[in-house]
């Protein structure tokens, strides 16, 4: 079983507030759909320039909440614009992918703890289909409803699905050191500690530090690769930076 993440910066044009990058999209879709023989595969994309602006322009973030239905409807409208686009692209590749929406299922504990059922996705894993998840809004208990990354999707799937693997698909080719050559392997934060900052702590929205201590406390190994490793990715091997 295999979860992979489709950074929003990779399939959107960032510098453009809601347009696709659609050479990208195609390729990543391509890739997907040539990969898929009997493996099961969860997809989670990110925001990029869809679901950004709306909510930095709400004040929302993944600590920040509002109780203002009108700011989540167009946050979460962004998001699934994007979704339904990388639908469309997979389904138009014989992929049978199918969106589930966050915000209609997940939500937070006052600690801010992300609960996120998998019942319905497992059905769907055995079923055939490829789920589609997103960063989104999510109700949150406290706050009214914060951001959910796709990053922090990604950790909690892989944990409650039991991954084999995980992949996120990022703008950069694996994980750079000072020299910005990729970093093939890390086992442990000190080991990169003195590249991505020792005190990246507060980075909870994607910051390649709170990505890698993300994954580095999941069970499973973790790759992180550009668009050119995702073939490789999906066909067994472990392109970019391997992270156990
Ligand atoms: O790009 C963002 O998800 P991310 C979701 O994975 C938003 O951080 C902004 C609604």
């Amino acid at each position: 079983m295999i979860v992979l993440k489709l950074g929003g910066s990779v399939i959107t044009d960032k510098e453009r507030p809601e347009t696709l990058d659609g050479g990208s999209l195609e390729q990543a879709t391509d890739a997907v759909a040539n990969a898929l023989a009997d493996e099961k595969l969860v997809v989670v994309h990110g925001g990029g320039s869809f679901g950004h602006h709306n909510a930095s322009e709400h004040g929302v973030s993944t600590t920040e909440g509002t109780h203002d239905a009108a700011a989540l409807l167009e946050i979460h409208g962004a998001m699934k614009t994007l979704n339904q686009f990388v639908l469309s692209r997979l389904l138009e590749r014989d992929v049978e992918a199918v969106p589930v929406h966050p915000f209609s299922t997940a939500h937070r504990d006052a600690d801010g703890t992300l609960e996120l059922p998998t019942g319905q996705l497992e059905t769907m894993l055995e079923e055939g289909f490829v789920p589609v998840l997103h960063g989104d809004v999510i109700a949150h208990a406290g706050a009214g409803a914060t951001i959910v990354s796709g990053d922090e999707l990604v950790a909690e799937l892989a944990r409650r699905l039991e991954a084999d693997r995980i992949g996120l698909c990022s703008t950069v080719p694996g994980v750079l050191d000072a020299d910005d050559a990729v970093i093939d392997r890390i086992r442990a934060y000190e080991d990169v500690a003195s590249v991505l900052g020792a005190s990246d702590a507060t980075d909870v929205t994607g910051g390649m530090a709170a990505k890698v201590r993300a994954l580095l406390a999941l069970e499973a190994e973790a790759s992180i690769f550009g668009l050119e490793g995702l073939a490789s990715f999906l066909d067994g091997e472990n392109p970019g930076t391997t992270i156990e």
